[in-house]
């Protein structure tokens, strides 16, 4: 490599913030055997199923806070007539939090993304009697890069009620991650089946949908999506959340909204790191 390259590469990889360096995240305190475990299921098969995350007492908190707010059903047919989606979620309750930087989680995404990943979305989805089955979509598609390619981003979506075969539980393609342009063939559709409580973390290569819900009782869900510190993220979080409410939730979470910085620069606020937004009170 020449020197300029080797001057340049350096450069760009340099973590600048001085006052601000870069925050570990809590899925460091995953045992590391578990979390690759994770992430050879999720290689191999695009998705992997996290069970058991959640206790009784936190499916129930999150039920009673975001009950009140599922006031709308869905515009169109991706976010379904039948459907009912909480958008903005971190502005409107602290109760979903655990759900955006659940350690198990963040262990995935430090092995798959680079430092500094972000949070694209935090989205209460509660799918009624009757909804059909969602278009089949990969959440990554609105990047216009041509496939078989690397996830830019990847989803956990969160069983708040137990998944089963007929009550809309996410439907899977499996392997479909490593595809180029290939159509899904709707026979292909596989029911994620889980416990409340438990969620499952896809790439946002995978093929998946809502399936329909055939059952007479309401399936209700909380998803978080993640993408790569260099792609924009679906929710403007650092235009919709005000500073009180950026110093009240978690490190992780603060970083993933985006008060951190993808090196040398991408992020900075008037030359400098975003957090020195945070350091007046009350501003
Ligand atoms: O609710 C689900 O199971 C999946 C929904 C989904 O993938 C989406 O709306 O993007």
């Amino acid at each position: 490599m020449s020197v300029e390259k080797k001057l340049f590469a350096d450069m760009l990889s340099a973590d600048l913030a001085g006052t601000y360096p870069r925050t570990a995240s809590s899925g460091q305190s995953v045992d590391p055997v578990v979390a690759d475990a994770d992430l050879a299921a999720v290689q191999r098969d695009g998705y992997v199923i996290l069970p058991d995350l959640l206790s009784a007492g936190q499916i129930a908190e999150i039920r009673t806070a975001v009950g009140p707010l599922l006031d709308r059903h869905g515009r169109n047919p991706f976010e379904g007539h039948a459907t009912q989606r909480i958008y903005s979620v971190l502005n409107k309750t602290r109760a979903c939090d655990l759900i955006a930087d659940h350690p198990r989680v963040l262990a995935l995404l430090d092995r798959l993304l680079l430092p500094n990943y972000l949070l694209s979305m935090l989205q209460v989805i509660n799918i009624l009697p009757g909804e059909q089955a969602q278009m089949l979509h990969t959440d990554d598609a609105f990047y216009p890069l041509p496939r078989p390619r690397k996830a830019l981003g990847a989803a956990t979506i969160w069983a708040i009620d137990d998944f089963t075969a007929d009550n809309g539980a996410t439907d899977v393609i499996p392997g479909s991650h490593l595809w180029g342009e290939e159509a899904p063939d709707p026979a292909d559709r596989r029911p994620v089946v889980m416990p409340a409580g438990s969620c499952v973390f896809l790439l946002g290569t995978l093929w998946h949908g809502g399936g329909a819900n055939r059952s007479d009782r309401p399936r209700l869900a909380v998803t978080a999506q993640y993408c790569e510190p260099w792609v924009r993220p679906q929710e403007a979080f650092t235009l919709s959340m005000t500073r009180d409410t950026v110093r009240a939730v978690s490190e992780d979470i603060r970083r993933m909204l985006g008060y951190s910085i993808h090196p040398p620069f991408i992020g900075q606020v008037d030359g400098m790191h975003p957090k020195r937004l945070l350091e007046t009170p009350g501003s």
